[in-house]
């Protein structure tokens, strides 16, 4: 075994037992391998949402879409049932006597299993595996929503509208409306993307472990972090080892920019080979069992950030501080990004700041809630101030998740140094063998 060899054993060694924390809660027991809760959990939050309805009738539909790892569940259907199946469709009727859930599901196509997978029959199996007592095929949704809507006629829209045109659930409900007199539409409001918000024990135990796992790959891919080192060497090495580790996706498109790419958003390509003197921004994070993480850590490409970037660097780490200390229950969003924003305003930065101080995550890395409401324990949030200065190539970003507790908040993201000192030694003392 080489020298290099035995260096590379021993930091993946390193690697395999440093960040899970011997205090991060357990994870709950997880199906294999689609990475799921138990049924009961399901059925808890179908349970809570038709206690909210009280009556009527609600539609939801399984509204993902594919990327490059298969089907991606969309997050309230998934929320509600835990079911990744495309094409699936929940209708819940709290007022009937027998059934007051119903799980539809596509029919069989022999042809396209052959190429995606077989699906199973309906049967005992399939029902106790998603916790439901009546799954159909989806050729009589419209016919069982007519006959529950005849009883309770009242349809919720329950998902709240997205900007890919007319939603399913409304468009079903118009023909509802063309068989049945009297029966009225009404909007849910906040009700689902408030209980998604508020994360149970169970939930942060699961964002938490993604949270450790995000944290290795960035360790990782910071490993690597020098002059003349590609931006996609670092995007690789975190992204290889979130999958180890269990990860089916990334949570969102890596965004890892040196040098003038550091000042760009969304910068998308990762490409450009790091230099001497600049700071590389890596945002980037894993999914895990569904849920999103979302972090980002701006490092000095040579190890030492110049008098300069430390000077901005600290005042993204002090917004980013001042916003923390305001988290707690009751506390709405809005105060947390005044508090950042004065901060860069304060220090004559405010131009630079272009975007929203962080957002809910969870199911989605863009999570369902409501930010102009005041803040709950179990809310999981970003904050992630920043500074870019394209003249100067120089762009700073930190972001971290924090929980907001009974009294207070929590960084969820602490495995990853976040004080410009801190940085800097941690890369004074990074292994020599991972050089290139
Ligand atoms: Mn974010």
């Amino acid at each position: 075994m080489s020298c290099y060899r035995l260096l590379a054993l021993s930091l993946a060694l390193l690697l395999h037992t440093a960040p899970a924390s011997a205090a991060d809660p357990a994870l709950p027991i997880l199906t294999e391998p689609a990475q799921m809760q138990a049924p009961a959990v399901y059925a808890a939050r179908r349970a809570a949402l038709m206690k909210a309805m009280g009556e009527g009738v609600a539609v939801i539909y399984a509204d993902g879409q594919e990327d490059a790892a298969g089907y991606r569940q969309s997050g309230d259907f998934l929320y509600l049932t835990g079911v990744e199946e495309p094409g699936a469709v929940l209708v819940l009727a709290p007022k009937e006597r027998t059934y007051k859930e119903f799980l539809f599901l596509p029919s069989r196509d022999p042809e396209l299993e052959r190429w995606h997978g077989e699906r199973e029959a309906i049967s005992t199996a399939l029902r106790a595996k998603y916790g439901f007592a009546k799954i159909s095929r989806s050729g009589s949704l419209l016919g069982t929503v007519v006959d529950l809507s005849s009883r309770s006629p009242t349809l919720w829209q329950v998902s709240r509208p997205t900007l890919r045109g007319q939603p399913k659930d409304l468009e079903l409900y118009g023909k509802v409306q063309q068989q049945l007199a009297g029966v009225s539409t009404r909007p849910m409001g906040w009700t689902l993307a408030q209980m998604r918000s508020r994360h149970d024990a169970q939930e942060l135990a699961i964002m938490q472990r993604g949270i450790r796992i995000s944290e290795e790959g960035h360790l990782a891919a910071w490993q690597l972090v020098r002059p003349g080192v590609s931006e996609s060497d670092l995007r690789a090495e975190a992204e290889r080892i979130w999958r180890q580790r269990g990860s089916r996706r990334i949570a969102y498109e890596s965004i890892v920019g040196s040098g003038p790419n550091s000042t760009i958003l969304h910068y998308p390509r990762s490409e450009r080979v790091m230099r001497d003197g600049e700071l590389i921004l890596m945002d980037m994070a894993a999914e895990y069992a569904h849920y999103a993480t979302d972090i980002t850590r701006t490092l000095p490409v040579n190890g030492r950030f110049s008098p300069e970037q430390r000077k901005i660097y600290d005042i993204v780490l002090k917004a980013q501080d001042a916003a923390f200390a305001l988290a707690k229950p009751g506390a709405t969003y809005e105060d947390l990004d005044r508090a950042a924003r004065k901060v860069i305003d304060d220090a004559g930065y405010g131009d630079y700041f272009i975007h929203g101080l962080g957002h809910f995550v969870g199911l989605d890395v863009h999570d369902a809630g409501a930010l102009h409401q005041k803040l709950e324990p179990g809310m999981v949030l970003t904050l992630e101030p920043g500074i870019y200065i394209p003249e100067k190539n120089l762009g700073v970003r930190i972001e971290d998740e924090i929980v907001i507790t009974e009294t207070g908040a929590r960084v969820l993201t602490d495995g990853l140094p976040r004080k410009a000192d801190d940085i800097e030694k941690w890369m004074a003392a990074r292994p020599a063998a991972m050089t290139k």
